[in-house]
């Protein structure tokens, strides 16, 4: 990112853990700023640019979309942000992802947040999420649960290996995984 030095977060988690719902806590508690990669690739596709159909039948089919689509928004989203405090959430999705990542930005993160949950939860929290998001369905939401189990995961334990998960018990309810986050975010308080 040129000359700016920032402060990233990885927030990581099976589809429907709560990585979105909690980043809006930590915003509002620690002064970060949310960027979520599904929320980037989603504005991708409305704003009609050359790559949105192709990015939205990935999501449609949960697929992870080329690295250097999904680094190009998270990029050009750090340098216009004044903030050198991000949350960077639901990617890296893969170990392609991650590596690519370091690579373009020479950034590594402070650590992951890891919201662990079980699918019977996530899944139901999915289904009755009613946002119209067109992944939302129960045949795209098996996929990406068998996406984040066999791509994602090893990013988690890459990072693990390296002693910088932090992992939270995800399964509860909203403000008592904030209690957790809270903790975990202490030494960031402003
Ligand atoms: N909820 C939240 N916390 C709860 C709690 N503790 N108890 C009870 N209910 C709780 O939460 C989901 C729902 O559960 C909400 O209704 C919420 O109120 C409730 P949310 O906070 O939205 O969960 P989140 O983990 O953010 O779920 P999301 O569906 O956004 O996760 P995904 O990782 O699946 O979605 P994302 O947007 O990151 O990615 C979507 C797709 O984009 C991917 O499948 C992939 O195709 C593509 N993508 C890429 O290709 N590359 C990327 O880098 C990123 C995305
Ligand atoms: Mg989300």
């Amino acid at each position: 990112l040129g000359d700016k030095k920032v402060t990233v977060v990885f927030v990581l988690g099976g589809p429907g853990s709560g990585k979105g719902t909690q980043c809006a806590n930590i915003v509002e508690h620690f002064g970060f700023t949310h960027l979520s990669a599904g929320d980037l690739l989603r504005a991708e596709i409305k704003s009609g640019s050359e790559n949105g159909t192709m990015i939205e039948n990935m999501i449609k089919e949960g697929k992870i979309v080329p690295s250097e689509v999904t680094i190009k928004l998270l990029k050009q989203a750090m340098i216009k942000d004044e903030n050198d405090r991000f949350l960077i959430d639901g990617f890296p999705r893969n170990e392609e992802n991650r590596a690519a990542f370091e690579l373009v930005t020479k950034i590594s993160p402070a650590f992951v947040l890891f919201f662990n949950c079980s699918e019977e939860e996530m899944e139901k929290r999915l289904l009755g999420r009613n946002e119209g998001r067109v992944d939302d369905n129960i045949e795209t939401i098996r996929k990406r649960f068998k996406v984040f189990v066999e791509s994602s995961l090893p990013v988690i334990e890459y990072y693990r290996a390296k002693d910088k998960v932090k992992e939270i018990d995800a399964a509860k309810p909203i403000p008592e995984v904030f209690e957790d986050v809270k903790a975990i975010f202490a030494p960031y308080a402003k």
